[in-house]
Formats: structure tokens, sequence, C-alpha cells
């Protein structure tokens, strides 16, 4: 199952656990509070690809692909790290399916902080539409990951940094819903 703590803000690299000391660990439920959900799916059991169908039909998920990063499989490897690890959120659901390796997910919690939540094989978490977050590979560099989504163009990364985005109505319709913002 997924583990999940607050991020300590240090300068070190990215990749490094970021716990504080003692690390402040951060529950299930209480990402489920702010919108968060997570699922075991064992990929070593070849009947996972139907629970993962049944999942998809249920949610509406229309398209998938497969994304492998590693640096010698995926294009444009150090931009797209980049990319992940900038705080962003979209206009849709964003599902992961962790087929192999590990890495982190950095989602805001309620007052704004980073949580980081390591995944690996056999994770499947989906942020909700309008949730800040950003992703990072660990120490490993590698992780394979099966990528959910309904549209292609909802898709599409909204950096924090860019004005419109606080009041994007995805949002908004988010701090709503899971902050009690009003
Ligand atoms: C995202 O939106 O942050 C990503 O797609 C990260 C790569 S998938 C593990
Ligand atoms: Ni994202």
């Amino acid at each position: 199952p997924v583990v999940a703590w607050r991020f300590n803000p240090t300068d070190e690299d990215q990749r490094e656990l970021h716990q504080f000391s003692p690390n402040e660990l951060v529950s299930l439920e209480e990402l489920a509070k702010i919108g968060v959900l997570y699922w075991n799916i064992d990929v070593n059991d070849p009947s996972y690809i139907d629970k993962v169908e049944t999942i998809c039909s249920e949610r509406e998920y229309k398209n998938r692909d497969v994304i492998n990063i590693r640096k010698d499989t995926l294009p444009n490897y150090e931009q797209k790290l980049k990319t992940f690890f900038e705080e962003h959120m979209h206009e849709d659901e964003e599902i992961r399916f962790i087929l192999d390796g590990s890495g982190y997910f950095d989602v805001r919690d309620k007052k704004d902080s980073w949580v980081r939540i390591a995944c690996k094989a056999s994770d499947m978490i989906i942020l909700p539409a309008g949730m800040y977050h950003r992703f990072t590979l660990d120490m490993n560099n590698y992780l394979k990951a099966m990528r959910l989504f309904k549209e292609d163009p909802k898709w599409t990364p909204l950096n924090r940094e860019t004005p419109d985005t606080d009041s994007n109505k995805f949002r908004l319709q988010y701090l709503q819903e899971f902050h009690g913002v009003v």
C-alpha cells in the first residue's frame, strides 16, 4: 500500500525522501479527506487488467497509455521530469496505476503544505480535478505507469504559476468540495 508523509522542504534533491525527523506520516483517511483515492491491485495476478477495466468503465475512463519513465526509454527525459515536478492541476482526475518501479506524488494539503505519497507497483492512485500536485521519480530512477483519462485536452497540466489557474473553475470546485471554501 501507499505510504505518505509531510514533505520537509529542504534543498536536497527532489528524489530524496524529504521527511521531517521524526517522520510525520499521513494516513489514507487524511488523504481521502482532500480527495485522494487509492486502490491496491496486485500486478502479479494476471486478472489485474479486468479490475482496471472495471474501474475504467465505472469512472468513464476512455483512454489510457503506458509511460516508462527511465532515462533510456522516455524521449525528452530531463525536460519531462522537470515538467512533472512543476506544481500543477488538471481539469480532470489524474489516475495512475503503477506497473513497476516507484516514485512520489506530492499533493497540497488543507494548509497548502506538501504531502509526499510514495507509490510502487500495484498502487492505483486518483488525484481529483483541481488539486495541485507534482510528480518525481525517487532514487531508483524508474517508474512504469498506466495513465488513465477521460478526454485528451482536459489532461493538460495547468501550472499554478500561470495567471488564472488559481481561479480556474475546476480549482474553485475542488476547494468547495474538499476544503469547504464557499
Ligand atoms: C503528472 O501529471 O504529474 C504525470 O503524468 C506524472 C507522470 S505519470 C507517473
Ligand atoms: Ni498531473
